[in-house]
């Protein structure tokens, strides 16, 4: 796999799949991980695998919101560890949002490997070991989580996920930052900020902008919050995916 050449025209989806694949390997990703990627994939073909300006916008709000929240907290699944490990530790440093793992798929084995494998990326302690309360009216895996993180928090980053926990954390006031390449997705549809990019962009570009935004005062961040308009990216992200495929067709 890593024999591609360089200048292959889909050199950069390539080794992303193979960052996938071998967290599949290592234990950190699930099988069915493979299949998400492969939808992300698909809609991240149809945006030109690059970041638009309603990304672009996202992230910032994103960036902003993150700084702004007062318990702020990174949500780490399977796929997210695989392919942006460093970048998440960064992160959850520069804005001082633990991070926790938590699962659909949860195996108390696939836990530890990822709260190690963040660890080996410059993580401190990683939270989703030992869940102590519930997210309420969720029946799948994903409501298990820790009352210090995800249940006591007022900002949660969530790089890819399935749908329902999104709108359940809503439901509970909190605010929700989505990462998703696909717009119609539930969680794209249902959380605060929907950033339709790849985290493997995502995440980079946040790790600057809150680098950036981090001497502002607080006045300016929420401007840029309150100036940004979620319905308007999915709808411009909506647009750049049409527009695409009557250019293709
Ligand atoms: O590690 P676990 O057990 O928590 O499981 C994680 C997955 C992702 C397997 C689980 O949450 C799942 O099954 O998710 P879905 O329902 O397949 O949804 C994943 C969403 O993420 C889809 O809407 C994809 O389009 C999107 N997606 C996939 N890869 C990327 C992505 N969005 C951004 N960047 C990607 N690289």
């Amino acid at each position: 796999m890593t024999d591609i050449p360089p200048d292959h025209p889909r050199y950069f989806s390539l080794m992303t799949r193979h960052r996938i694949v071998s967290g599949v390997d290592k234990g950190i990703t699930s099988q069915e991980g493979l299949i998400a990627q492969g939808r992300g994939e698909a809609f991240d073909y149809l945006t030109g695998e690059k970041t638009l300006p309603f990304a672009h916008a996202a992230e910032y709000a994103a960036s902003a919101m993150m700084l702004l929240g007062k318990r702020r907290v990174i949500s780490v699944n399977g796929n997210a560890a695989a392919l942006v490990p460093a970048e998440l530790v960064q992160l959850s440093k520069l804005t001082d949002a633990p991070l926790e793992v938590n699962l659909f798929y949860r195996t108390e084995e696939r836990v530890v490997k990822i709260i190690r494998h963040l660890q080996a990326h410059g993580a401190g302690q990683v939270l989703g070991a030992r869940p102590d309360a519930s997210i309420p009216c969720l029946a799948s895996q994903r409501s298990k989580v820790c009352r210090d993180g995800i249940y006591s928090a007022d900002v949660v980053f969530v790089p890819l996920e399935d749908g329902d926990r999104c709108e359940a954390l809503v439901r509970m006031g909190i605010q929700v930052i989505a990462v998703d390449l696909n717009p119609l997705s539930r969680t794209a549809q249902q959380a605060t900020i929907s950033i339709v990019d790849n985290v493997v962009r995502a995440v980079p570009n946040m790790v600057k902008m809150v680098r950036d935004l981090k001497g502002r005062d607080e006045r300016y961040l929420q401007e840029i919050v309150r100036d940004f308009d979620n319905k308007k990216g999915l709808a411009d992200a909506m647009d750049s995916i049409s527009r695409h495929l009557s250019e293709i067709m």
